[in-house]
């Protein structure tokens, strides 16, 4: 019963648009909502952010606060490092999505050696380097951090040497570089990409499954063919960004989409995954309950989670 482990990572400075860091107290308070017990049943920890670089200009342009952002990538590393090595199962609950390289860093810390894959459950690719980003906002960034791309190629942008410094630290924490290869992701829901990710996406072959394919094929078979598609794979994290969902459901985080994929699709799309033995943690990010209403957003992701962690209880 307790091997599951809540980690609370109240990031923000990763986004663009301010109040993703409230996100895991929404979920809580939409917990209540559920009568539900979850947040009594298991353990949970809060990893110290680093929001008091918001109140601080960011001098790096192409890669806004790269320094906290490589901060919190160490501190979530060594907790999900440490959680992974009792045996517990870390479900992490953001927070922005660049925690997501925190997450990769801590399972290849435990684990230097497995086959490690990934599922991007997102409508971004998140793959961008300081040299492509349009925005600077590094929560477009973990996969670029946790493939080790840089992405030169398709360079616009002349990041100074402070910020490559960070760059490659961020991709060495953990001390393995690489920490996943482009055969071992699978997207899904990915509609929002610039030509820098297009590029990335077409060249090494990810294999997405859009909106359209998973309307179209059904998100049972999705499900299915995603993990075959990773069927090499030892273990496999599961990262979901709300803003995959509807902009009728996902109102409430900081870029929604339009053309997503429904809140029943993505409920039998993570019970369906969960069912998978090689799902190894599985992580929740971007819910911004001061962009929503009624707390709607965090509501339908306390949901998610909580089907989930009943899936996986059920599995352990
Ligand atoms: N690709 C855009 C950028 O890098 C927007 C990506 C960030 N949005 C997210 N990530 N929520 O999934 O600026
Ligand atoms: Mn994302
Ligand atoms: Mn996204
Ligand atoms: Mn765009």
């Amino acid at each position: 019963m307790h091997k599951l482990k809540l980690i609370e990572v109240r990031s923000e400075i990763g986004a663009g648009t301010r109040g993703a860091s409230l996100g895991p107290d929404a979920i809580r308070i939409a917990s209540l909502d559920f009568s539900s017990r979850f947040f009594k049943r298991y353990p949970c920890v809060s990893i110290p952010d680093e929001n008091h670089l918001l109140f601080e200009s960011s001098g790096d342009r192409y890669a806004k606060r790269i320094s906290g952002i490589l901060t919190m990538t160490e501190r979530i590393g060594e907790e999900v490092c440490r959680t992974l090595e009792k045996g517990e199962f870390p479900i992490i609950v953001g927070g922005d999505h660049s925690i997501a390289a925190g997450t990769v860093a801590g399972i290849r810390m435990a684990f230097p050696k497995i086959r490690l894959g990934v599922i991007w459950i997102d409508a971004h690719a998140d793959i961008h380097s300081p040299y492509t980003t349009p925005s600077g906002n590094m929560h477009g960034m973990p996969n670029a951090i946790s493939l080790d791309e840089d992405n030169l190629e398709s360079t616009l942008n002349a990041p100074d040497q402070e910020t490559l410094n960070f760059w490659y630290q961020l991709k060495n924490v953990g001390g393995i570089c690489p920490k996943i290869t482009y055969e071992n992701i699978v997207m899904i829901g990915v509609r929002d990409t610039e030509p820098a990710e297009d590029h990335l996406l077409e060249k090494r072959g990810i294999r997405n499954f859009s909106a359209k394919e998973i309307r179209r094929a059904g998100v049972e078979k999705v499900a299915v063919e995603t993990l075959k598609y990773l069927d090499d794979c030892d273990l496999i994290h599961v990262s979901f960004d709300v803003d995959v969902l509807d902009p009728s459901v996902s109102r409430g985080t900081g870029t929604p989409v339009p053309n997503g994929i429904t809140i029943k699709e993505a409920r039998t799309l993570v019970i369906r995954l969960m069912q998978s033995k090689k799902i190894g943690t599985f992580e929740l990010v971007e819910v911004n309950p001061t962009l929503d209403r009624e707390n709607l957003m965090a509501e339908q992701a306390f949901d998610i989670l909580l089907r989930a962690s009943n899936q996986l209880t059920h599995n352990i």
